[in-house]
């Protein structure tokens, strides 16, 4: 009991000294952000919702009136349900898609591009970073990840960094003004016959904000031999998670910890075609379930209250959107974790 609560004190003095330090240089202490991990999981979530109402006050959501994506603007009501099942379980699939046009743009590229080789074999065997581009007919590792700094420079991914509607309904979730981060694009194919620790294929949270909101856009049509994401329905609400769980950190967990705890019914598959877009709260549980055959090519980013957490960056090395730069200029927190190059300072 005493020794929990000294551990509790330690970890919140850990980790209000880091967001001085991160308000000042705007970089976080390693110990900080492990503490971070540690309250969430001795709190079951509380300290989390603390912090994040204490930036809210600080930062309360933009008013933004623009129309002007490729997304339809939805109405009032329409808002307020998605905010609901948000709340409520934690996910939203979109009814709006991203046009077939859209990805296979984003998908050419990712073919012209090396990827980072990753994947528990690939760790093991190569040690190294090795890249290579990915190739469906031969693929060598679970998982191609494709470089953040080409990922943002891809035209199409700039569209989606200023589209009002993924701003308005991440705004609205974390009550404050949103700042895009942990963009990710990956192939996952199938290569071997057990889920892959490394390529997420494994039940998890992520812990590397304090509040954020998961976008996922699937490249490629989803099916359930395919890859599809998984979540657990109402796994990210504050006290969801289980002490014994929680005990165990960031840790993995199998497939039959995880039904025996919450049921096989509250696993959502998230099948679909592509340009599907899924809103998500990844502070619940959540994986990528192995693809059985075919492959599966998926971009994802948050919108994060604060960066304070994982330091990751994201470069600009080109603005190839007018909307991206009236955006950056007009709401510049939402842009607050990336670096424009110097010919690109706005
Ligand atoms: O590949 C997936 O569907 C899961 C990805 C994931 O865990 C993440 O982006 O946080
Ligand atoms: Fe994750």
């Amino acid at each position: 009991m005493l020794r929990n609560l000294i551990s509790l004190t330690k970890n919140w003095v850990f980790l209000i000294f880091g967001l001085l330090i991160h308000s000042l240089t705007g970089k976080t202490p390693q110990r900080a952000h492990a503490s971070l991990v540690l309250l969430f999981c001795k709190t079951k979530g509380k300290a989390n919702d603390f912090l994040s109402l204490m930036i809210s006050m600080f930062y309360p959501p933009y008013e933004i009136e623009e129309t002007s994506g490729f997304l339809r603007s939805l109405p009032i009501k329409e808002m307020d349900e998605i905010q609901a099942s948000l709340e409520k379980d934690g996910y939203h699939v979109f009814k709006e898609r991203l046009t077939a046009d859209f990805c296979e743009q984003i998908l050419q590229q990712s073919l012209k591009i090396e990827c980072l080789l990753s994947g528990d074999e690939v760790t093991a065997e190569f040690g190294r970073r090795k890249y290579a581009k990915y190739d469906a007919s031969n693929p060598v590792a679970a998982f191609y990840i494709i470089p953040e700094d080409e990922i943002t420079d891809i035209k199409e991914i700039q569209q989606l960094v200023c589209e009002p509607l993924l701003i308005k309904v991440a705004q609205r979730y974390l009550k404050a003004k949103p700042i895009f981060s942990g963009i990710s694009m990956r192939w996952s194919p199938h290569v071997k016959d057990t889920p892959d620790s490394e390529a997420a294929q494994l039940y998890h949270f992520d812990m590397e904000r304090i509040k954020w909101l998961r976008f996922f856009f699937y490249l490629t049509d989803v099916d359930s031999d395919t890859g599809p994401h998984c979540f657990i329905k109402g796994s990210h609400r504050t006290g969801a998670i289980p002490k014994y769980m929680l005990d165990q950190g960031y840790a993995r967990q199998s497939d039959d910890d995880i039904f025996k705890e919450y049921g096989k019914d509250s696993q959502i598959e998230f099948t679909g075609g592509r340009g599907t877009i899924i809103a998500e709260d990844s502070r619940g549980f959540h994986k990528g379930k192995m693809p059985n055959k075919g492959d599966r090519l998926l971009l994802a980013f948050e919108l994060s209250t604060s960066t304070f957490g994982a330091n990751k960056r994201h470069k600009i090395r080109n603005v190839r959107v007018p909307q991206f730069r009236e955006f950056a200029l007009k709401y510049p927190r939402l842009y607050h974790n990336f670096d424009f190059a110097q010919k690109e300072k706005l």
